[in-house]
């Protein structure tokens, strides 16, 4: 497309938002400061660099052989630069601690340090890229079905002391790069069938946390992520829902929403408000859970949509921190991070573009034809146009075009691996 039939359609699009009171430029410059983290693993089946690693196992699986994986650090990045070329506005890197820098050697996950990691902050600053982090208690031989709530003192000490490592990581990425490190912790810990100890994995949950934050950190926060269940854990989950809300309230952690985590009929978006009276941010997993926590590529689907609209609605726009977490591994990865990013920034772009003042007003006077109309007005007004101006004043592809970019890197990159 040309640039100027680009420019001629925004500029059409300008004037139509302007008469329902919206601002384009306004919007389009806090799309600009809308950063995302995008996920590390999406580009390697969360693997990780391991010397001894093992199969994927923590109740998460990715599916899929399409070649052209990463393989090594090196590759990874590579990968992770070609997806950001493709991408609108500036974004993270969310690490996890497998990813570290182990340059052949083996260093298991309770003697990490923030060495493995100085090549990923000599990497981002070079890239000018914000990182965050992740411990890893999955693909281990420690893993087993409990890790920081399991009743072997011996298993949960070291799960302990491995996550302490990952805050001092986090804590000195933070400092390096001058912008707190978001650091996310996930266990999968849970039981394959019924089972009567409930409380006492819980309880042993929460004192492993208690240890594990007991010290503050300056220059990383803190997120700890719920789920419903995993594979292989089907009937019951340690850290559920309702357990980590408590601890974060209690503790003033951030919650993270992943939004494949929670019942099907149940809508993540409903958290944010919810969340935000009692909590002061939010960190988020955006996901597409296919009927269970599948982690297929964000798409603008309804429940995706739904999320970022409750963030604007609520005002929270600095106060939620934004992650994302798929691996599908069934087609071009590059593809995957870019359609799945690219979606994620659509939804918030749709979420700013809603003319949300007028509809707050009829809402209030108790006018709910009004409310309805403008909301399916909404929906059809010309936000691509807006997203393509977007796009062009990044320099990045527009509309489709970043297809035959990946295809080519494909060709020249991917299918030698
Ligand atoms: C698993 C959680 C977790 C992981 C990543 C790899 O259900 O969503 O966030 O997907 O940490
Ligand atoms: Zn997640």
């Amino acid at each position: 497309m040309k640039d100027s039939t680009i420019n001629q359609a925004y500029n059409l699009a300008k004037e139509r938002y302007a008469a329902i009171g919206i601002d384009t430029e306004k919007v389009l410059s806090q799309l600009q400061n809308f950063h995302l983290s995008m996920h590390c693993w999406q580009a390697d089946d969360v693997k990780g660099f391991e010397v001894h690693a093992g199969d994927l196992s923590g109740g998460i699986q990715s599916t899929g052989n399409y070649p052209g994986a990463a393989r090594n650090i090196d590759e990874l990045r590579k990968d992770i630069l070609k997806a950001k070329s493709l991408i609108p506005g500036s974004h993270r890197l969310n690490l996890h601690e497998i990813y570290g820098d182990f340059k052949g050697k083996v260093v298991d996950r309770d003697e990490v340090t923030v060495e493995h990691f100085q090549s990923w902050i000599d990497w981002a600053k070079e890239n000018k890229t914000l990182l965050d982090f992740n411990s890893s208690s999955f693909s281990h031989p420690k893993s087993g079905n409990l890790s920081l709530s399991n009743p072997d003192k011996g298993i949960r000490d070291f799960w302990i002391e491995h996550t302490k490592r990952c805050r001092d990581i986090a804590d000195a990425i933070g400092k390096a790069q001058g912008d707190p490190c978001i650091m996310n912790l996930w266990v999968h810990d849970g039981c394959k069938d019924v089972s009567v100890n409930h409380y006492l994995y819980r309880n042993l949950l929460k004192d492993s946390l208690d240890r594990i934050f007991a010290e503050s950190k300056s220059d990383m926060k803190d997120c700890i992520e719920g789920k419903v269940f995993g594979i292989g854990l089907e009937s019951f989950t340690v850290g559920s829902h309702d357990f980590y809300t408590a601890y974060a309230v209690k503790n003033a952690k951030i919650p993270t929403i992943d939004t494949g985590h929670y019942h099907p009929t149940e809508s993540p978006g409903d958290k944010v408000s919810a969340l935000l009276c009692y909590v002061s941010e939010l960190m988020l997993h955006v996901s597409r859970p296919i009927r269970w926590d599948s982690d297929h590529v964000t798409i603008m689907d309804d429940p995706t949509q739904e999320l970022f609209s409750e963030i604007v609605r609520a005002d929270a726009l600095d106060r939620v921190h934004y992650g994302l977490d798929f691996f599908d591994g069934s087609i071009n990865r590059i593809g995957a991070y870019v359609i799945g990013t690219r979606s994620a920034q659509k939804c918030m772009l749709r979420a700013l573009l809603e003319p949300r003042e007028l509809i707050s007003k009829y809402e209030l006077e108790d006018r709910h034809f009004e409310v309805l109309a403008l909301m399916e007005e909404a929906k059809v007004l010309p936000w691509n146009a807006v997203y393509d101006e977007f796009c062009l004043r990044n320099g990045v592809p527009v509309g489709s075009d970043f297809i035959a970019d990946i295809q080519s890197y494909e060709k020249e990159e991917l299918s030698k691996r």
